[in-house]
């Protein structure tokens, strides 16, 4: 497995169809900000430098130390920027997220970042924010929209080669025969639609593995040991492995399966996705066998888009986030690097 430092790639770049888009925003925010009454807030009523950006964040919620290491990433690099941050915690609902969105358009914000938590029903308020000439960038998921000129740039981590590697990994640990109990992540949403759909990818070649259950533990450890207790009554000694859609419900899984009277790592494989600490704390003391890296640290990346952004420049349209796979043999000598 080639080891890629943690970097950005940039995905087809559509130069000539992300000037369009900059130009029609440029049109459209000149026509709107002509309209009367639309002059542009000035960031000074809320206290803050005249001159600062101000910039909306639409956060999911906190049900991952993943979307913690986001959040501190988004917040962190926003003050190193001298940026007027207008934060939102939509708690797990979209219809929060769009509030926060048309809230943000009525201050009349420079630019918005959305981490969207599943992947449709974001047209009408992306159209709205196209209206008011005000970027939208993505960060950590993608959407479904008819025209994806509604949004600016997608930052994101390719997690349908997350699914692959994972079962490559796994497929190669099973010796290619085994039971497999999936732990999915938030319904609808992108990394569990994609890292579902990589993973059958990948163990599509081996007919001697099987994915015997799978159900959402919605991206919580808390949930992720209730499904795995159920999984452990309803298929008692038929389970070789577990796939975690990320590594909260990885650490849930190996509680319920510690609880069982069974070895995790040993008795019962488990490999998932983030690359937090508590992931490479769990490999280390051998009860997690291997974590594919999804970097949360998006935030240089999202605030040097919405420069580029705002100042009218060209964006790809998807910047890809590379990610690395990690298991036991290289844990120990990584942990004290990990930054998040
Ligand atoms: C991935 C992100 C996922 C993480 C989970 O970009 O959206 O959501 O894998 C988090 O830990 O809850």
């Amino acid at each position: 497995m080639p080891r890629v430092a943690s970097t950005f790639t940039c995905g087809p770049s559509r130069g000539v169809f992300a000037s369009v888009l900059i130009v029609s925003c440029a049109v459209v925010a000149a026509c709107v900000f002509a309209l009367p009454g639309c002059s542009k807030k000035s960031s000074s009523d809320s206290g803050s430098d005249p001159k600062a950006l101000i910039v909306g964040f639409s956060q999911i919620g906190a049900e991952s130390s993943w979307r913690t290491a986001e959040t501190k990433s988004i917040r962190d690099e926003a003050k190193k920027r001298g940026i007027d941050l207008r934060f939102s915690d939509a708690q797990q609902k979209q219809e929060n997220q769009i509030k926060a969105i048309n809230s943000f358009i009525a201050q009349k914000v420079d630019a918005i970042i959305l981490a969207p938590i599943v992947e449709t029903g974001w047209e009408p308020v992306l159209k709205q924010a196209f209206a008011a000439g005000i970027p939208v960038i993505l960060v950590d998921r993608g959407v479904k929209v008819s025209d994806d000129s509604l949004y600016t740039s997608l930052i994101a981590s390719d997690f349908v080669a997350e699914g692959r590697m994972a079962a490559e990994w796994l497929a190669n640990a099973l010796g290619g025969t085994g039971n497999i109990v999936e732990l999915q992540g938030t319904p609808g949403s992108a990394p569990a639609i994609d890292r579902k759909k990589g993973f059958e990818e990948g163990i599509a070649p081996h007919e001697g593995i099987r994915i015997i259950r799978s159900q959402t533990g919605e991206f919580t450890r808390a949930k992720g040991k209730e499904v795995m207790e159920a999984f452990l009554k309803s298929a008692p000694g038929q389970i070789n492995a577990v796939y975690a859609h990320n590594d909260d419900m990885a650490l849930g899984a190996i509680q319920a399966i510690e609880d069982a009277g069974l070895k995790p790592g040993k008795d019962i494989l488990i490999v998932s996705i983030d690359g937090v600490r508590g992931a490479f704390e769990a490999m280390v003391a051998g009860k997690l066998n291997c974590t594919v890296e999804c970097n949360p640290l998006l935030g240089p990346a999202a605030f040097d888009a919405v420069a580029k952004a705002v100042a009218g420049e060209t964006l790809p349209k998807n910047i890809v986030v590379q990610d690395r796979v990690f298991d036991q043999s290289t844990a120990a000598e990584v942990i004290d690097s990990r930054e998040y």
